[in-house]
């Protein structure tokens, strides 16, 4: 694999309804796409970062920024048997993990592509329809979340999530479990909470709830150790994992029960499989999380999702949650009993409609030898 030309697109790109967390809400997304070939074949990835450093550090103008004067200099013209042959070259730049994701994923697909192969089999996936969930914002009222969850489930959906604050949390859980005794219902909170909130916790133990995800800080795992001995609901860790390295140690401390994993989280495709390798040694199992994506990077986690230890429905879910028109085609679709089946097609499986993400550009930069 040759890598002949790197072009960044900047995406303007408005929800349909906004999306709101412990962190802030948002309206509308500015996505990164990356977009490499080697004269022949292309693949495409996509930038998870957020517009703002909320969820991490990252933002849309980081990650341009990183890729920009730092990666794709590394990259362009340079040759490997494979896109995990690739990962030494930015092996140097310290975090940015999304940044690296978006052109990692890309080189996935041109390998995938190339290879004449979908990439969920590239992967190693060995599941051709994967369990859908959604995640669901917090919402004005509890009967505007009642009602959501209520047309979630009805559209087929295997899991609900939602997100809790301080404020928005033990009451909202119990009237959700109330009117919905049998779904599979976990929270995310986004780290709102610190170990001062044990009893919280514990008193939503008896709603039965799947998993708490990412109660505590960002960056800790001490705490979460601590909050799970004292819990009966498992724990699940978004933000605090980055890597394989990551996985290990919390699953050593008994940080969690269960990881999230996000392709851009981690820093790509290879370590996404490091992390799902790590926890299906340990009994660990995982799911996918999201990052209101576009169709690209919507596309990468069906793939992703394909893996033998992502037996938990994630919050992949379709196209038309979030945007009047995807760009791809066709839109990532759930069937009425809440899967998504995998594509045969090479690569991601998708085509990407280039004259929607024409208009959709706010700034492009070609990288080329
Ligand atoms: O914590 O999982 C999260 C969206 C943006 C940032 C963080 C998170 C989320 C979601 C939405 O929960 C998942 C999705 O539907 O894409
Ligand atoms: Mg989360």
């Amino acid at each position: 694999m040759f890598i002949k030309e790197i072009e960044l697109r900047e995406l303007r790109m408005q929800l349909l309804q906004p999306f709101e967390t412990s962190f802030g809400v948002t309206r509308e997304r500015r996505i990164v796409l990356v977009e490499v070939t080697d004269g022949k074949h292309t693949g495409f990835g996509e930038v998870t970062a957020g517009e703002g450093p909320f969820y991490s550090h990252e933002t849309t103008e980081t990650a341009w920024h990183i890729l920009s004067d730092f990666i794709i200099p590394k990259v362009l013209g340079r040759e490997a048997g494979t896109a995990a042959g690739f990962a030494p070259l930015w092996a140097p730049i310290r975090g940015h993990n999304m940044a690296k994701a978006g052109l990692e994923s890309a080189l996935w697909d041109l390998e995938a592509r190339l290879k004449g192969r979908p990439l969920w089999k590239l992967l190693g996936g060995t599941r051709d329809r994967i369990e859908c969930g959604v995640s669901i914002g917090i919402k004005p009222t509890i009967d505007d979340l009642l009602a959501t969850i209520d047309r979630e489930v009805k559209a087929g959906y295997r899991r609900i999530k939602i997100k809790i604050k301080p404020g928005w949390d033990l009451k909202v859980i119990q009237e959700v479990r109330e009117a919905f005794p049998e779904i599979l219902l976990m929270g995310d909170a986004n780290s709102a909470y610190t170990l001062a909130d044990v009893d919280l916790f514990r008193k939503m133990d008896k709603y039965n709830v799947m998993m708490f995800e990412q109660p505590l800080h960002y960056e800790d795992m001490i705490d979460h150790a601590e909050l799970q001995k004292q819990i009966e609901t498992p724990i699940c860790l978004d933000e605090s994992i980055h890597s394989a390295d990551d996985a290990r140690k919390a699953i050593q401390i008994g940080a969690c029960r269960i990881i999230n994993i996000k392709l851009g989280r981690v820093g790509g495709h290879s370590e996404v499989r490091a992390v799902h390798d790590v926890c299906m040694k340990n009994g660990i199992p995982v799911w996918c999380g999201g990052m209101l994506e576009s169709g690209i990077g919507r596309a990468h986690n069906v793939a992703l999702s394909s893996l033998p230890n992502f037996t938990l429905p994630g919050d992949v879910s379709a196209s038309k949650r979030y945007w009047a028109e995807d760009i791809v085609s066709p839109p990532v679709e759930v069937s009425p009993d809440g899967e998504i089946s995998q594509r045969l097609a090479p690569g991601i499986g998708f085509d990407v409609k280039k004259d929607l993400v024409e208009r959709l550009t706010i700034r492009t930069r070609r990288f080329s030898l």
